[in-house]
């Protein structure tokens, strides 16, 4: 089994010790922090994510693999983040009312303060009228929202429409994603644009403020 299979397999048994360990391992072997992350930590949530759909790990075992995965992560964190270049806009980040998951958004938090954006994250649970009392004090050119359950998604919707009400639309825009977000979800709530990953929403954000 190679390293980054352990990876995985760290965060799957829920181990942060043996994730760090391995993590900073392949880091002094200067593999690319976006393949660890990809083929190691990404691909063991997924697998954990298959076993609690299919009841076969329970909610103690997910919260386990998360404290294992962002014990790669914030190593990965400063590589991800080096390559940055002076700001090419602010955005506003924050998991959406109701939803906890966090470790996607702050992903694409990583990766957009990586690219050069100025990235104030909002946290999780983030009410609509928050998102926007942010991203106007904050005078931000984008909202991002993430959100990882069904019954939380619409929230995003409530985002858009209090832009709209204020006159805001045109002037920041907005990006969401998360697991069950689509293109068609992102289109019928009449957001700017959707994000299928963490690196795709950093081009999408570009697309947005024509950096
Ligand atoms: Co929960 N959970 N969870 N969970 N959890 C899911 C989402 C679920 C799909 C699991 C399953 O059943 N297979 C399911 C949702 C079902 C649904 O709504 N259809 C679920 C459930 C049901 C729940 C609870 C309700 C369980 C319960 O209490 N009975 C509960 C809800 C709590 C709440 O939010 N109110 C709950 C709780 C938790 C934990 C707290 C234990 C933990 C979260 C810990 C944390 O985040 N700090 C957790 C986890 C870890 C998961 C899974 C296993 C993994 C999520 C994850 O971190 N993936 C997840 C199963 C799954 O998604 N496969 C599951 C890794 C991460 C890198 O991917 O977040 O998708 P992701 O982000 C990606 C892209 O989506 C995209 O880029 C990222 C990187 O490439 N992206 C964006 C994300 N945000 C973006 C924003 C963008 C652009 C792209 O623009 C702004």
């Amino acid at each position: 089994m190679g390293l980054l299979d352990q990876i995985a397999e760290g965060v799957i048994n829920g181990d942060d010790e043996q994730v760090a360990q391995l993590t900073q391992q392949v880091i002094e072997q200067n593999r690319p922090p976006k393949q660890i992350l990809d083929v190691g930590l990404i691909a063991g949530m997924n697998i954990v994510g298959q076993r609690f759909k299919a009841h076969e790990i329970f909610l103690p075992d997910v919260l386990l693999a998360a404290k294992a995965m962002y014990a790669g992560m914030d190593l990965l964190k400063p590589l991800l983040i080096a390559q940055g270049i002076p700001s090419v806009g602010r955005v506003v980040i924050g998991t959406v009312r109701g939803d906890l998951h966090d470790i996607g958004k702050n992903l694409v938090g990583i990766m957009l303060k990586g690219a050069g954006f100025d990235v104030i994250d909002l946290g999780r649970d983030v009410a609509p009228e928050e998102m926007v009392r942010a991203a106007k004090e904050q005078d931000a050119a984008v909202i991002g929202m993430s959100a990882l359950l069904t019954t939380t998604m619409p929230a995003m919707g409530e985002v858009v429409q209090l832009l709209k009400q204020e006159k805001l639309d045109g002037k920041i825009k907005t990006i969401v994603g998360g697991a069950p977000v689509s293109k068609d979800f992102a289109h019928g709530i009449g957001a700017d644009a959707y994000g299928f990953d963490a690196a795709n929403a950093v081009d999408r954000v570009r697309q947005l403020v024509g950096a």
